[in-house]
């Protein structure tokens, strides 16, 4: 019969017996199962906003320390305060800020991390992917795909600047980041602009068309566009209580998120109007394009954000909060939704009671 052993000898047996199963690598989940299996997420994110017009000045510094061929892409990373090192804007998505300035080039290459390009500043920047380039004016959308090959230049005037969103953190998790440089400095041969938009983006689809797994086959969506359809829903659209008016960057040939990864939005907000109480666990990057307002974090240690136009701020997973307009308010944001939803793991929380 085995005896219960005595409370003095208890801890004493604990001891040697984690000491001798952790020499061979062996670790009893009963010491760190409530750290891992937490009744709700526990974020190290944080709230945080960049203003547009103090980035604008540093990012502009840039040009005269460093070339885009140097640099690969000549990117200021925005690390959240809340993951200090980690280069990462939330924990799975890095946000950077990109500028090139007329003439520049930046070199084609291509990885495994999907990336977007939300414009700020761009009068006859493009981006090219797989050859068909696309060009940038503020407000623009852009997908580049995993594994297509891309580059960029400027061939315009003033500063081009714009916001990356990459999934890299989930390439690392999963160890499943490659990259790999255009040979000899070239890039693929060019292809017709807008060929991709034709071709798969208006409301037909060449016959014998493979629908994939992967991302959306247009990979430009204009802000003419995005900034026509809220202009002609706003007046005929009840505002959803938690998102305004809230219209997703789909892929059009699934109907789905535009990228596997990573999803993006664009909403309006009427000038006074103050979402509900509202939270995701994507924790989620926001660049305003037209609009002042705050964006109300309860139970956050910094209470509230205020935005203005291309400031950029981020909302971690879980973290309560409502958006106040003081003016019409359109807002892009991005987060990894996508990948959650694929995961089967997303979650939000709609009312005020959410924190
Ligand atoms: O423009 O290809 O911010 O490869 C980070 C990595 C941008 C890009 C980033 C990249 C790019």
């Amino acid at each position: 019969m085995s005896a219960k052993p005595k409370p003095d000898d208890i801890e004493a047996r604990r001891s040697e017996y984690y000491a001798r199963v952790g020499a061979s690598q062996l670790v009893p989940l009963w010491l760190f199962f409530k750290d891992w299996f937490t009744l709700e997420p526990h974020v190290s994110s944080l709230p945080y906003r960049w203003s547009y017009s103090d980035l604008r000045e540093t990012i502009l510094e840039s040009a005269a320390i460093v070339d885009p061929v140097e640099a690969e892409r000549r990117v200021l990373a925005l690390e959240n305060p809340g993951l200090p090192g980690r280069r990462l804007a939330t924990e799975s998505l890095y946000a950077g800020l990109q500028l090139m300035m007329p003439g520049e080039i930046a070199p084609c290459h291509r990885h495994s991390p999907t990336a977007l390009r939300f414009v700020l500043e761009s009068d006859g920047a493009y981006t090219a992917v797989n050859g068909e380039r696309t060009w940038m004016s503020p407000g623009d959308f852009i997908i580049t795909p995993a594994w297509t090959w891309h580059d960029h230049g400027h061939e315009g005037e003033g500063p081009a600047v714009w916001l990356d969103v990459l999934d890299v953190a989930m390439m690392h998790l999963f160890n499943a980041t490659f990259t790999e440089h255009y040979p000899d400095d070239g890039a693929p041969e060019r292809t017709e602009p807008l060929d991709t938009r034709y071709r798969y983006g208006m409301n037909m689809l060449p016959v014998g068309y493979e629908r994939g797994q992967g991302a959306s086959p247009v990979f430009s969506y204009p802000y003419e566009r995005t900034g026509e359809v809220l202009d002609r829903l706003k007046n005929t659209s009840e505002p959803d209580r938690c998102h305004g008016l809230k219209m997703e960057y789909v892929d059009p040939t699934s109907g789905g998120p535009a990228m596997p990864t990573i999803s993006a939005f664009m909403q309006f907000l009427p000038a006074g109007f103050r979402t509900d109480g509202y939270r995701t666990t994507a924790g989620t990057i926001y660049c305003p394009v037209e609009g002042t307002g705050t964006v109300e974090l309860p139970g956050a240690e910094t209470p509230s954000i205020r935005y203005e136009p291309w400031d950029i701020f981020v909302i971690p997973s879980w973290q309560e909060f409502r958006i106040a307009a003081d003016t019409e308010s359109r807002i892009f944001s991005a987060s990894d939704q996508a990948a959650q939803v694929r995961l089967g793991i997303w979650r939000e929380q709609r009312g005020a009671d959410a924190g």
